[in-house]
């Protein structure tokens, strides 16, 4: 395989970079890795000598570039057979799963942004952000009892939706969400993970602080 190369940002606050990085540590690709310091008036333009979105994270294969978190777990799929349940009905509820966070639970994202090394966080709970908790702590549920059997994650072996819910997990662990006994149980799965204690030991060494994102 050529060789890969994934550009990512703070590993503290980025939360798209994560999943992508995290995908591929699980299905053991190996991969360079490019850091690009978010929130600086260089930013952009950095970004830009690697993918064409100016958003990361980017993952870079000679003159390929990939660019969009669910773009990147797709290629490495690809890539390596790997990544998505093998049952045909189990991995159409996994790309539903991957959709509905990549498009959605908007008042989570923007009400507790992942911080990574953070801890015991509060704020002030609303309907909306009650509303997106609760959707997920359902849909974790609902991937554990159906799909589940085979191993501690969302589809008992690792796949993409497992990654695409991590920075969740964060968050969750973060600013103290009040979730259900099975979610709480998928959380310290996700956050025992060695590659996870990796990426947040890294997060806990970065010295770059972005004010707008440390809430509560
Ligand atoms: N839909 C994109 C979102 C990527 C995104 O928003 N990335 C943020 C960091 S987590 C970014 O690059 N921000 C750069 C900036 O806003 O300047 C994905 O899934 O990769």
């Amino acid at each position: 395989m050529a060789p890969l190369t994934l550009v990512i940002g703070n590993r503290n606050y980025s939360s798209w970079s994560l999943r992508a990085w995290i995908l591929l540590k699980h299905l053991g690709v190996p991969f360079e890795e490019i850091q690009v310091v978010l929130d600086t008036p260089s930013t952009r333009e950095e970004i830009e000598r690697y993918g064409p979105s100016g958003r990361v994270p980017v993952l870079r294969q000679g003159e390929l570039a990939v660019w969009d978190s669910l773009a990147i777990c797709e290629y490495a799929a690809e890539l390596t057979g790997k990544g998505w349940p093998q049952d045909q009905q189990a991995r159409a509820v996994a790309r539903s799963v991957c959709a509905e966070m990549h498009s959605g639970f908007t008042h989570l994202r923007s009400l507790w942004p992942m911080n990574a090394r953070a801890r015991n966080r509060r704020t002030a709970m609303t309907a909306a952000l009650e509303a997106d908790i609760e959707r997920i702590d359902v849909i974790w549920n609902d991937c554990r009892a159906r799909f589940g059997a085979t191993g501690p994650w969302l589809f008992g072996e690792y796949s993409i939706a497992d990654a695409m819910y991590t920075p969740v997990v964060l968050r969750f662990n973060t600013y103290g969400a009040r979730i259900s006994p099975t979610a709480r149980w998928y959380m310290a799965t996700v956050l025992e993970d060695s590659s996870l204690q990796e990426w947040v030991a890294a997060a806990k060494q970065e010295p770059w602080t972005n004010p707008s994102e440390e809430v509560g």
